[in-house]
């Protein structure tokens, strides 16, 4: 999938909301990008977030579903997970990208995807907002959950 054509999302307000970022851990240097990314992107936006680390991509679901019921208006779910020589690539992938679209429909809660799946660390570097990076996909994560929740807000104030 080729990260050309990404929009600029244009975030009005967002000050007002509280954002849950959950991180797994596995992949030290391309997290460290992506949840600084997150953070700084939630810094400009002005919204209050907490960061809540889980030990790898397979535990971010059942997670972001506790925070999508603990009052956050978005979850911004970031991870790593990177090809090796077993079948182990495509079950993680599965497990976390189905779970936190499940959690997503099931609470209402928008959940931003920042999992990098990737054949090799360096395509994630790449991705991962660093100095040299091409693409800061824990920002992107972040403005997509922040401005659907803004979009769903909207909505709900004219029911
Ligand atoms: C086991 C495993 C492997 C092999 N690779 C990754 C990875 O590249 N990225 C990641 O986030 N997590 C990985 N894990 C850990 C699983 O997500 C999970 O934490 C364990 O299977 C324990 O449930």
């Amino acid at each position: 999938m080729s990260g050309a054509g990404a929009p600029a999302i244009a975030i009005e307000g967002g000050a007002e909301l509280k954002v849950a970022v959950v991180a797994a851990q596995w992949h030290t240097q391309v997290m460290d990008g992506l949840v600084a990314g997150a953070e700084k992107a939630l810094a400009e936006i002005g919204a209050a977030h907490d960061l809540i680390r889980v030990p790898g991509s397979f535990e971010l679901p059942v997670v972001a579903r506790a925070l999508a019921g603990a009052g956050y208006d978005a979850v911004v779910a970031l991870g790593v997970v990177i090809r090796g020589g077993t079948p182990h690539f495509e079950f993680v992938c599965a497990a976390a990208t189905d779970g936190l679209n499940r959690v997503a429909l099931d609470t209402g809660t928008p959940i931003g995807f920042g999992l990098l799946t990737c054949d090799t660390e360096e395509q994630a570097l790449e991705r991962a907002g660093l100095a040299g990076s091409r693409e800061d996909k824990g920002r992107e994560a972040v403005e997509a959950a922040v401005a659907t929740a803004l979009v769903l807000k909207k909505i709900e104030a004219k029911r």
